[in-house]
C-alpha cells in the first residue's frame, strides 16, 4: 500500500483508501479472469461512486492456486491490471477492490466462517467448466468424481466449492441468518442455472434437508462474461517493471474491450455496477447465445485452424485472410440464423468488433489457451450451433469442417510437422479416437461424451466425413481455401 505513493504517474492508482472499505462480495476463484473483469468492475464503483460496502474477499480452495494466493497476500491484495488497446495505448492500472484474502486449503473453516458472515450479500465465483462435475450431455452431476466423495467423506474440510456452500448455509441456517446471492461469472451456458443444479443435487445427496431453506434463501443469476484475459507472460512483468516502474509479481493482462451482462434477480441488495457500464437484464439468453456462438466460437476456430496451420497466437490467425474469411461466412451464413432474439444491428456491430478484437497486436494470447479443455469447449460454443441449424436451415458445412479438423487437431502434429501439446482432460479418449478415425474415419464423431448421438444425423455425418477426408489429404490453409471458394 505504502509502496503506490512512489509510483510515477502515467500509473493509475487507486483515488480511495482501502482501509475504509468493508468485504460484502466473496470471491472464490480468483483467476486472472475474475481479476481483469469483476474485481475491475467493482473497483470502479468503490472509486467512481465511493460504494465503500462493496469490498471483494479474494477465496481460493484448490491447492493449485496457492501461488496466486501467495502473491496477493503478499501484495495487499493489490495487483496491476495492464490494459492494451487495439491502437497501441496501454494503462497499468493498480486494482483496489480485493481487500481480504482466504486460502481453503490453509484452513477451510475460516472460509466457511466467512462465507456464512452475514455481511457477505454475494458469494461469486469463476470455478472454470470441470468445476461443476456436469456431464455436458447428459445433465447430470458426477457424484463419483474423486474430489465429490473426499467431501462426502469429509465434510468440514471439503475440496469443492459444493461442500464449502454446503456447510456455509447450514450456518447461515442453523444461526437463523438469511442467504445470499450466489453469481457465477463462467464462460459457460446459463452459469447460474448450472451452479444452481450442481449445488442443489450435492445438497439432495449430502443434507437434503437443507434443500427448502436454500430454495427459500438464496438466488443464482445467470451472466455473461466477456473481455479477453491472454496468459500473464514474464514479459509484462518486465514491460511493467521498465516502463511503469511496478514491480507485480503476477499482474493481469487485458484488452479495453468488457462486458458483464447479469440477470436482474438478487437476493438481496445489489452492488449499483450499472453505474459503471454493466447492464442488468431481465433475460440473459440473448446475450449468451451470442457471445459464446460467435466470441467463443471464433476463438475455438481460430485455435484449432490456426494451430493445425502451425501459427502460435489468436493474432496471427486473426490477419490470415483466408481464415477470417472462413470466420465471417461460419458468423453470418451457420450462426447469426440461431441467434433468437436479439436485433441483427446489434449482431452485426458485435461480429464487427469481435474481429477487431482479435486483430488486436498486443494481446498475446496463445492458441494453446485457447484450445485447452476444447472438450468442455466445443458443446459449448459450436455444437449448439449445429442443433440449431439442424432443425432449422441446415447450414452447417463449416461447423462439420471444424469438427472434423478437431479431429485431426488430436494427432497433435501440424502442417509444418511440428507436434504441440493437447491439454485437454479428455485427451487419452480424444486422441485415441482421433488415431482410430484414420482407419474408421466415423470413430472420433463416436465420442459421445462429446457429441452426445450426433453421429446419428446423416446430414452431418455427411459433411464431417467429406471435411475430414480432405484435411487428411491437404494442409489445413488449402482446404479452408477450398471451402471459402465454395461456401
Ligand atoms: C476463450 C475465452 O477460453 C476460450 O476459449 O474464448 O477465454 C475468451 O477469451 C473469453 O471468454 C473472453 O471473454
Amino acid at each position: 500500500m505504502e509502496n503506490l505513493k512512489q509510483l510515477p504517474p502515467n500509473v493509475l492508482k487507486p483515488l480511495f483508501n482501502r482501509d475504509n472499505i468493508k468485504t460484502s462480495i466473496l470471491h472464490i476463484g480468483v483467476s486472472n479472469f475474475h481479476r481483469s473483469l469483476q474485481a475491475f468492475y467493482t473497483h470502479e464503483l468503490i472509486e467512481r461512486f465511493h460504494e465503500l460496502n462493496y469490498g471483494i474477499c479474494g477465496v481460493d480452495i484448490l491447492d493449485s492456486s496457492r501461488k496466486i494466493y501467495n502473491i496477493l497476500k503478499d501484495q495487499d491484495g493489490l495487483y496491476t491490471l495492464y490494459i492494451k488497446k487495439t491502437n497501441g495505448v496501454h494503462k497499468a492500472k493498480i486494482i483496489g477492490s480485493i481487500v481480504e484474502y482466504f486460502f481453503g486449503p490453509e484452513n477451510p473453516m475460516a472460509v466457511i466462517e466467512k462465507m456464512a458472515s452475514p455481511d457477505i450479500k454475494i458469494i461469486s465465483l469463476t470455478i472454470a467448466e470441470d468445476g461443476y462435475h456436469l456431464n455436458e450431455i447428459t445433465g447430470e452431476f458426477d457424484i463419483n468424481h474423486p474430489s465429490v466423495t473426499e467431501d462426502l467423506k469429509n465434510p468440514l474440510s471439503p475440496n469443492t466449492v459444493f461442500g464449502y456452500l454446503t456447510q456455509a448455509f447450514k450456518l447461515r441456517k442453523l444461526r437463523g441468518l438469511s442467504g445470499c446471492t450466489i453469481l457465477s461469472c463462467d464462460n459457460i451456458k446459463e452459469n447460474g442455472n448450472t451452479i444452481k443444479q450442481s449445488f442443489f443435487n450435492y445438497v439432495s445427496k449430502v443434507d437434503p434437508d437443507l434443500l427448502p431453506w436454500l430454495t427459500e434463501n438464496t438466488t443464482f443469476p445467470n451472466t455473461m462474461v466477456d473481455r479477453i484475459t491472454p496468459n500473464t507472460e514474464l514479459s509484462d512483468i518486465h514491460t511493467l517493471r521498465n516502463e511503469f516502474l511496478i514491480e507485480d509479481q503476477w499482474p493481469v493482462v487485458c484488452e479495453s474491450f468488457s462486458q458483464w451482462v447479469i440477470e436482474d434477480n438478487f437476493f438481496d441488495e445489489k452492488p449499483a455496477w450499472d453505474k459503471v457500464g454493466v447492464q442488468f437484464t431481465k433475460d440473459i439468453k440473448p446475450f449468451e447465445r451470442m457471445k459464446l456462438r460467435l466470441l467463443n466460437a471464433g476463438h475455438t476456430i481460430l485455435g484449432i485452424l490456426g494451430t493445425l496451420h502451425g501459427y502460435k497466437t489468436v493474432y496471427e490467425a486473426a490477419i490470415d485472410s483466408d481464415f477470417i474469411s472462413l470466420l465471417h461466412s461460419y458468423m453470418d451464413k451457420e450462426v447469426t440464423a440461431t441467434l433468437k432474439n436479439q436485433d441483427i444491428k446489434t449482431i452485426n456491430d458485435y461480429k464487427k468488433n469481435i474481429i477487431s478484437r482479435f486483430q488486436n497486436p498486443y494481446i498475446n494470447d496463445k492458441l494453446s489457451r485457447i484450445c485447452q479443455e476444447s472438450s468442455a469447449k466445443i458443446p459449448l460454443f459450436i455444437l449448439p450451433t449445429i442443433k440449431d441449424q439442424l432443425k432449422g436451415e441446415k447450414q452447417i458445412k463449416i461447423a462439420a469442417f471444424i469438427i472434423a479438423a478437431w479431429c485431426k487437431y488430436n494427432d497433435g502434429i501440424d502442417d509444418q510437422n511440428n507436434p504441440y501439446k493437447i491439454i485437454d482432460s479428455l485427451s487419452g479418449t480424444l486422441i485415441r479416437n482421433a488415431a482410430l478415425s484414420h482407419q474408421n474415419p466415423m470413430k472420433f464423431l463416436e465420442t459421445t461424451t462429446v457429441f452426445g448421438n450426433l453421429s446419428e444425423n446423416e446430414i452431418f455425418r455427411n459433411y464431417y466425413l467429406e471435411s475430414l477426408s480432405l484435411l487428411r489429404t491437404k494442409n489445413v490453409k488449402d482446404c479452408i481455401k477450398e471451402l471459402n471458394a465454395l461456401i
